[in-house]
């Protein structure tokens, strides 16, 4: 078991994209979200650290967030730190709760929504948005979390009529709300995402496949630990029907992930611990994922080495 010991090189390097799983190797990172900006590719991901001495983590130890972006097809670029903890104006200090992100584009801003505990102590997490004029920051963070909105893990979808969707939460039930123009408010209340199976869900991550609605997500049988499933509608908002696993459990501790098409091939991003051996110090990985003729998802089998 490798433990702790991480590169020191600057930039990572892949070879045609998928073939150097672990793709970053300076730092952990975890909960990959994978865009695609005007042709070029973007990680968001989550960022795991060794706890140090006298901080309180027990679950996982996550301070702030980097961005990056491939460069070259073989590099990828970190754009250092775009949040702190002690920088989100509503957060609480020093939580080391930085949980999974998203970012997307609408219109000429990017909006990168991401889950922290409120001082308030209103919720376990709450979410907010920061607006920019480039994917990669900087971010003019929301004052405020969005209202109505408690839980982790926010998945964006911007439809092809301009409406906009928020997919949260963890637990036995997942949410969907539209956003309003103003990307910062939802409009009414979340509903509840329908047909989804029994079990621990969270990692929500939505996406739009020939006219179809897919809605992929972490999940926890019982006897299997982590999966990624998927499920399918006609409606941004449901009812999905579950279609069934993306990824078998890899014992990665938990399984958040995105989808990407990038060069008219589809990636399915994740994280493992290919780097520390340890399931909280994860690192991010790419595998390529094929849909069939009927519209289902063939399973990813992950390179792990
Ligand atoms: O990385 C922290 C949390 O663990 C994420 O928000 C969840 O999806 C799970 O990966």
């Amino acid at each position: 078991m490798k433990l702790f010991s991480i590169s020191t090189a600057l930039f990572l390097s892949v070879q045609g994209l998928v073939a150097q799983n672990p793709l970053v190797t300076k730092i952990f990172t975890a909960d990959p979200t994978a865009r695609v900006f005007d042709g070029k590719l973007y990680l968001y991901p989550s960022h795991d650290v060794v706890p140090k001495e006298g901080i309180e983590a027990p679950r996982f130890c996550m301070p702030d967030y980097h961005i990056f972006s491939l460069e070259n097809g073989s590099t990828w670029k970190d754009y250092g730190v775009v949040l702190d903890q002690n920088q989100v104006p509503w957060g609480k200090k020093d939580s080391y709760g930085m949980w999974a992100p998203d970012c997307i584009k609408k219109g000429d801003l990017y909006y990168y929504y991401y889950p922290a505990e409120p001082a308030d102590k209103s919720a376990f997490r709450r979410i907010g948005v920061g607006i920019s004029k480039s994917p990669t920051g900087p971010f003019k963070w929301e004052k405020k979390y969005i209202e109505g909105v408690s839980g982790i893990d926010p998945g964006l979808l911007l439809d092809d009529d301009g409406k906009a969707y928020l997919y949260f939460g963890g637990g036995k039930e997942l949410f969907v709300a539209q956003l309003k123009d103003n990307m910062k408010e939802i409009e009414g209340k979340p509903i509840k995402i329908e047909g989804l199976p029994a079990g621990y869900k969270e990692g929500s991550f939505p996406f739009k496949y020939n006219g179809m609605y897919y809605f992929t997500f972490a999940h926890v049988f019982p006897d299997e630990g982590y999966t990624i499933g998927y499920a399918t509608s006609s409606s941004p908002m449901g009812p999905f029907e579950y279609r069934g696993k993306i990824m078998d459990n890899i014992s990665n501790g938990t399984n958040h992930h995105s989808v990407v098409n990038y060069n008219g091939k589809w990636i399915l991003f994740y994280h493992w611990w290919a780097i520390s051996g340890h399931n909280k110090l994860r690192s991010i990985q790419a595998d390529y994922m094929e849909f069939k003729e009927d519209g289902s998802i063939k399973k990813v089998k992950p390179t792990l080495r």
